[in-house]
């Protein structure tokens, strides 16, 4: 698909307007028209060929051309008429974190500086201090750009950067003269990667606890400690920023550093369109702050109902809460059961029945077990026979467990035809079939497409597990057709994985949403391989609540009865 590759150069386009001063409605149209084909779940270029491009939110016919053209031909002669005007190195500058186009410019056109290598050089040699606006402070924190820039430094996890937060949240909370604290940033957004953390501290005393976090044992390298804000990084190389502000601000504090940045300007637009000002301090009439303490006041005092952080994207959230439309999110507790998880009977570590007690403890019904069906031999997959043996286990823990219930099941491969990895007769007599694949992902658009609906026609395949393959940071998801997916799930009654493992969470917040939007039925399991994987379902539900998806677009919310109806009907 292209359309990261076209997000990416409307995005730079209009970091290229912004640095020659052009309107700022026309570098908004191409910021706006850069996420929302980023965002997109469809292949633009299939939109392209039904003529639709134009039908965006935020894409008009002369973007619609412009995409087009880069379709057709590989290039866009806008952009390239843009890049004559800017040196490559200063549009690189522009992705350096913390340094946006005003800078660039100011750098580009009063210093000469033309690439981030000369902006290293000319930081070091002090040649910058002085420029207007450009304090010690900010080279400092632009040379932390550049650093984070060259290092090609990844992001992190969520499943890597929540539980160090939360530690971090857990040991200030204990600080004496902290009234509330709350974890903001990308991380209560619930991205599936952090850049870095942003915790804000609800207090009147400053300084103390600054003092405090940069003393934590955990801190590796302290970055900055004032009176209300300290930086540093901590265990694992994940920066974490702490800034305590006044109880009577905490809630605009709460709602501008939860972001995001597009959500924030949204509101601030239509605080200006009210007559009224927002910031981090509060919601102000003239000199007169009308709300700040909380975070409902500040949405209140916009006309808004609080708006889950998971949906802070500007994807449709603001409309959504303007007209009173917005989603009834899922919660993990919502969740009845996990219906994908290994056993010792192929790649996992622990017991059908040591599975079964933790499942036990989180409060569950049900679960299933999936182990790897049998060409999978890393894994240790599973023969028919093996199955059978091990359906034998699951009857006898399920008389002495009742009521609750283990159901029989198989992560059965799609083999590289298309064809299922167990015969018919091993697959109907399990209670639940999840099929995904494996190997074979190196195939072209046509081929992986075609085995995947071939597996969903199949009456024996509820489900696909982790349908795009992706693994983040690591592999690109397959090249699946995501529209034919959706369409032949729905058309089948086939269900479709959000795999809760940080770095699968596949599928992803849009394409959940998109699958939720065709009325396609979605699972959310923990794929665990310990009994304390089990634990990740909450990186699934946090997934699914981006993806604007609701209790009742999951199966396995439902009570343990409609579940197993749910299953009979494919067959
Ligand atoms: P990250 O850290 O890259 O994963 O993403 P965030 O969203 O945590 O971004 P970060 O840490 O740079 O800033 C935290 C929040 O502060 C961000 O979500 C929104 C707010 N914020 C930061 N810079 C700006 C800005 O220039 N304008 C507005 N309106 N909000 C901003
Ligand atoms: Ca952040
Ligand atoms: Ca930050
Ligand atoms: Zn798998």
């Amino acid at each position: 698909m292209k359309n990261a590759e076209i997000a990416g150069i409307l995005d730079r386009m209009a970091d290229i307007l912004e640095l020659l001063n052009e309107n700022v409605f026309r570098v908004r149209s191409y910021r706006k028209a850069s996420r929302v084909i980023g965002d997109l779940a469809e292949d633009i270029a299939e939109l392209a060929a039904a003529d639709k491009v134009d039908t965006l939110p935020g894409i008009g016919a002369s973007f619609a051309e412009k995409i087009k053209e880069y379709l057709e031909t590989g290039r866009l002669s806008a952009y390239d008429e843009l890049l004559k005007k800017v040196p490559e190195g200063v549009v690189q500058m522009m992705q350096v974190p913390g340094l946006g186009p005003k800078t660039a410019a100011l750098f580009y056109k009063k210093a000469g500086v033309k690439s981030v290598e000369e902006l290293a050089k000319a930081i070091e040699e002090g040649t910058l201090t002085g420029l207007p606006g450009i304090k010690a402070k900010k080279l400092e924190n632009i040379q932390k750009g550049i650093r984070t820039y060259q290092a090609g430094q990844g992001r992190i996890l969520l499943g890597l950067a929540l539980p160090v937060a939360e530690e971090v949240a857990a040991r200030l909370e204990k600080v004496e003269g902290v009234e509330e604290i709350l974890p903001a940033g990308s991380l209560r957004r619930r991205r599936e990667t952090i850049g870095d953390v942003d915790i804000l501290v609800s207090s009147a005393r400053g300084k103390e606890i600054i003092d405090a976090f940069v003393k934590l044992d955990m801190v590796r390298d302290v970055l900055a400690a004032g009176d209300t804000k300290g930086s540093a990084r901590v265990e694992g190389g994940l920066q974490v920023d702490v800034r305590v502000v006044p109880p009577e601000s905490f809630g605009a504090a709460a709602q501008y550093f939860t972001g995001s940045k597009d959500h924030n300007i949204r509101l601030r637009d239509l605080a200006v369109g009210q007559k009224l000002k927002l910031n981090e301090y509060g919601v102000f009439r003239g000199e007169e702050r009308v709300a700040g303490r909380t975070e409902e006041e500040v949405y209140a005092a916009l006309g808004l109902p609080l708006i889950p952080a998971e949906l802070r994207e500007d994807r449709g959230e603001v409309e959504a809460a303007l007209e009173g439309k917005l989603p009834a999110l899922i919660e993990l507790a919502d969740i009845r059961g996990d219906l994908q998880m290994h056993s010792t009977d192929s790649d996992g570590s622990a017991s059908v029945e040591e599975m079964a007690r933790a499942c036990l403890g989180l409060g569950y019904a049900y679960m299933c077990i999936t182990d790897h069906s049998q060409s999978l031999k890393i894994a240790h997959g599973l023969t028919p026979e093996r199955l059978r043996k091990q359906r034998k286990e699951i009857d006898a823990l399920n008389e002495k467990l009742a009521p609750f219930r283990i159901l029989a099941g198989c992560e059965v491969d799609i083999l590289s035809d298309g064809s299922l990895d167990l015969p018919d007769k091993a697959l109907a007599a399990l209670d639940f079939v999840i099929a995904s694949i494996h190997t074979g992902m190196q195939q072209d658009e046509k081929q992986i497409t075609a085995r995947i609906v071939k597996a969903m026609q199949s009456p024996r395949v509820h489900a696909i597990a982790h349908p795009t393959g992706r693994v983040l940071g690591q592999r690109d998801p397959y090249a699946v057709n995501f529209e034919e997916m959706v369409r032949v799930a729905r058309e089948t009654g086939t269900a479709l994985e959000i795999n809760a493992y940080p770095d699968r969470l596949d599928l992803k917040d849009t394409h959940a949403r998109a699958a939720r939007d065709a009325g396609v039925k979605l699972l959310i399991n923990t794929d665990a391989h310990t009994p304390s994987q089990l634990e990740m379902m909450r990186f699934g539900v946090a997934t699914a609540r981006r993806g604007w998806v609701r209790k009742e677009d999951v199966l396995n919310t439902l009570p343990l009865k409609e579940l197993l109806e749910w299953l009979g009907q494919k067959r």
